[in-house]
């Protein structure tokens, strides 16, 4: 056993590692973001972590939506462009065809229900050469993923809550809770990806075992859409990063720390919503850059 790396990720490390938009940059240089998810019952979940990701930063973004919510979605934000995709009864179908986007990132799972359709979808978005994000439903069918996961050459994210993490590991929550970090670090070094272990105090851990603690965030989080946004902004940050480690660890950073502002200002935890917390980004981002 060699010694475990633990460290906090603080204010002074987001400083020093957040990004410097050029004079020069266009949209492209911001990276295409593909972001995939919702169905008939949860349309709001992938609405939300579109809007996180417009908010932070990313230049061109795509939502991948059931084609039968296009309606629902169509109208939500403008700054977005839709790929509606084969649907049956409200959910993913299969797999859209995602290798002729020109795409830079994905981040796949917030709403989309956890059908054969989704297990194809999940696999047609790792297939693909480009960082992957993993959270909600596309952690769902988790072992049916580990071949391709460990053929993956860029990073991998997966974003599990304790109830997640333990239905991925086939323990009890419990389980989970007690043994945090030893838990997220089997998991990172056994895949070769980058896990974000959420809860208070959210752990990042890298594919070579490094872990990060997170010291913001307040249950004013604790709150359906949440990790929805968390997963917008990670997916922006992969792209405006030099560091995978540290969009990952900043992006949880800011996610807390505009919960942190929200109740410091004005909002009961109790009525923070998770849009409250995207229209924060502004201002956190603002001091920070
Ligand atoms: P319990 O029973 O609550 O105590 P699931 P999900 C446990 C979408 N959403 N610490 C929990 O425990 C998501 O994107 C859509 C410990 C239960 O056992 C997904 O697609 C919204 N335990 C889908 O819903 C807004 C915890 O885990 C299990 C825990 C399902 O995601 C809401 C539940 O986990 C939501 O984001 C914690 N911190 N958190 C929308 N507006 O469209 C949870 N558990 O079954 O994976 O369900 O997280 O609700
Ligand atoms: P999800 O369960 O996927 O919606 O994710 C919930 C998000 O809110 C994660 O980023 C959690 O770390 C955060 N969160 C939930 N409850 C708390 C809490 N009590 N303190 C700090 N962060 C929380
Ligand atoms: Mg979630």
């Amino acid at each position: 056993e060699t010694a475990s790396f633990r460290q906090l990720w603080t204010e002074s490390d987001v400083k020093r590692t957040f990004p410097v938009r050029k004079r020069s940059s266009h949209k492209g240089t911001h990276g295409k973001v593909l972001v995939i998810g919702g169905s008939h019952q949860m349309p709001g979940a992938i609405t939300l972590t579109a809007k996180a990701a417009l908010r932070s930063g990313a230049g061109l973004l795509t939502m991948a939506i059931p084609d039968d919510i296009y309606p629902v979605v169509a109208n939500r934000i403008p700054e977005a462009m839709l790929l509606p995709c084969r649907a049956e009864n409200g959910y993913f179908a299969g797999a859209m065809d995602v290798a002729s986007l020109a795409i830079d990132a994905i981040a796949v799972g917030p709403g989309m229900g956890r059908t054969e359709g989704t297990k194809q979808v999940v696999q047609a978005a790792l297939a693909q050469d480009v960082p992957v994000v993993l959270d909600a439903d596309a952690l769902f069918f988790w072992e049916e993923y580990a071949s391709l996961l460990k053929e993956r050459t860029k990073p991998t994210v997966v974003t599990p809550h304790p109830g997640e993490l333990a239905r991925m590991l086939q323990l009890s929550i419990q389980d989970v809770e007690k043994h945090r970090f030893t838990l997220s670090k089997q998991l990172a070094t056994d895949y070769g990806i980058y896990v974000v272990l959420k809860g208070p105090y959210t752990i990042v851990t890298t594919p070579d075992g490094k872990q990060y603690i997170n010291t913001t965030g307040n249950p004013a989080l604790a709150k359906g859409g949440s990790g929805d946004v968390l997963t917008g902004i990670i997916v922006a940050f992969l792209m405006q990063h030099a560091s995978v480690q540290a969009a990952v660890s900043n992006a949880v950073f800011i996610h807390g720390k505009a919960a942190d502002w929200l109740v410091q200002h004005g909002h009961s935890p109790l009525s923070v919503l998770a849009t409250d917390v995207i229209d924060t980004l502004s201002s956190i981002l603002y001091d920070l850059g």
